[in-house]
């Protein structure tokens, strides 16, 4: 299930700004019909976070409360031990979360103690039957495929603005080394989750901007979070307004346009949107929250609210996706048979090769469809 846009359409970033600046009412039927067409509107994928380290990050992204060099009440922590995470996703699960996505305040993943321990971790929870997907920050290939190969499903890596906005609000790395993280995490077996923020003083080109960036990797991501800025106390975007929730509807319905195939998760800022301004943009194509009290260290409306608005809306939480451990398994072999590709002679049609080449062709093809 990799969505080519060579099998979409390809939208110009003036059709992406007209599409957004669309009479509302328009907008949103527009796309709850490209919704219905890919999707089943009566469902609802819920994530839950865990921060599995929290704060003392080196980076200077404008709007987190997690950075070190800014002064915000966030109670930091080093790795969590495996038991408390593995505890954390049992009580997701019974909570009703078929996915945990766990997040660290890191610039990057380092080889050592800590990234063996988020394999572990990722291993137990794919054990309980659930999907998983982290933010780690930037990784390379190897340690994407590590991750996928540890039962890892999805890597989230937010382009989060436009590339011409980006550098307003984030100087200690660039969109271009957000490009190649997302490059590698497609390299893997793993899914691609990445979105960006609202909310942060960009302009609707800002906006736009962004999402042509996401629909124009190639495959598009399988997973969009939009999330609408938490403007924390002692960030420099502390002073920012509250998101307008016609602005929050606006980017989900366009997003939902423009990558027709794609989950677009409501992901922060829900709790300043009414049930019925997140009706809306469930309407416009949003099919995917995260739930719990907390997002990583900001709030977010409890498990009891949502299952208060999932019954009134008539929305019906999904079960984990079909396992696909075993592609982890197909994918091991894959890489056998491209080695014994690479050991034959140029020109010597051997059979073995020629055998090995079909079965990676095979192999290929069932990657892409699961
Ligand atoms: N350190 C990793 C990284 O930057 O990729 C992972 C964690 S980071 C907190 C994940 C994403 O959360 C960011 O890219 C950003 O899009 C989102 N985020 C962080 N702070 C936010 C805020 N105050 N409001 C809305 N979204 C926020
Ligand atoms: C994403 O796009 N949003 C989530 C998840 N991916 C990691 C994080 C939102 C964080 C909001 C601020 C906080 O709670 O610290
Ligand atoms: Fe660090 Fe990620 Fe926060 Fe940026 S968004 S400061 S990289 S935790």
């Amino acid at each position: 299930m990799n969505f080519k846009i060579n099998e979409m359409r390809a939208y110009s970033k003036e059709e992406i700004i007209d599409i957004y600046n669309k009479p509302i009412m328009e907008l949103i039927f527009e796309a709850a019909n490209v919704h219905r067409e890919f999707h089943d509107p009566s469902k609802i994928q819920v994530s839950t976070l865990i921060s599995i380290k929290t704060g003392g990050c080196p980076e200077d992204c404008g709007y987190c409360p997690q950075a070190a060099r800014y002064h915000t009440q966030i109670d930091k922590n080093d790795l969590l031990p495996y038991e408390t995470v593995l505890n954390l996703a049992k009580r997701a699960k019974e909570n009703g979360s078929s996915r945990v996505c766990m997040g660290a305040a890191w610039r990057n993943v380092k080889e050592g103690e800590d990234f063996e321990s988020v394999l572990k971790m990722v291993s137990g929870i794919s054990d309980l039957n659930m999907e998983v997907c982290c933010t780690l920050g930037m990784v390379t290939e190897s340690q994407a495929t590590r991750l996928a190969e540890a039962g890892l499903h999805y890597y989230n890596h937010n382009l989060d603005t436009s590339e011409e906005y980006y550098k307003e609000v984030i100087s200690t790395r660039g969109y271009e080394d957000r490009l190649e993280t997302l490059n590698n995490v497609r390299k893997s077996a793993l899914k691609v989750c990445s979105g960006g923020i609202i909310g942060m003083g960009e302009k609707i080109e800002d906006r736009a901007g962004m999402l042509l960036s996401l629909s124009r990797l190639d495959p598009q991501p399988e997973s969009v979070p939009i999330n609408a800025l938490v403007a924390v106390e002692g960030t420099p975007l502390e002073e920012q307004n509250i998101v307008p929730v016609w602005d929050v509807i606006r980017m989900i319905a366009t997003t939902r346009i423009v990558m027709p195939k794609t989950t677009v998760r409501l992901s922060a800022g829900r709790t300043e949107m009414s049930t019925e301004g997140q009706a809306l943009c469930f309407m416009a194509g949003a099919s995917s929250i995260f739930a719990g009290e907390k997002l990583l260290t900001t709030p977010n409306p409890g498990e009891d609210k949502d299952a208060e608005m999932f019954s009134l809306l008539g929305l019906i939480p999904t079960e984990k996706k079909k396992d696909n451990t075993g592609k982890f398994k197909i994918r091991k072999s894959l890489v056998e048979a491209e080695e014994s590709k690479k050991w034959s002679r140029p020109g010597h049609a051997i059979e073995r090769n020629l055998a090995a080449t079909e079965k990676a062709k095979d192999l290929r093809k069932s990657l892409k469809e699961s």
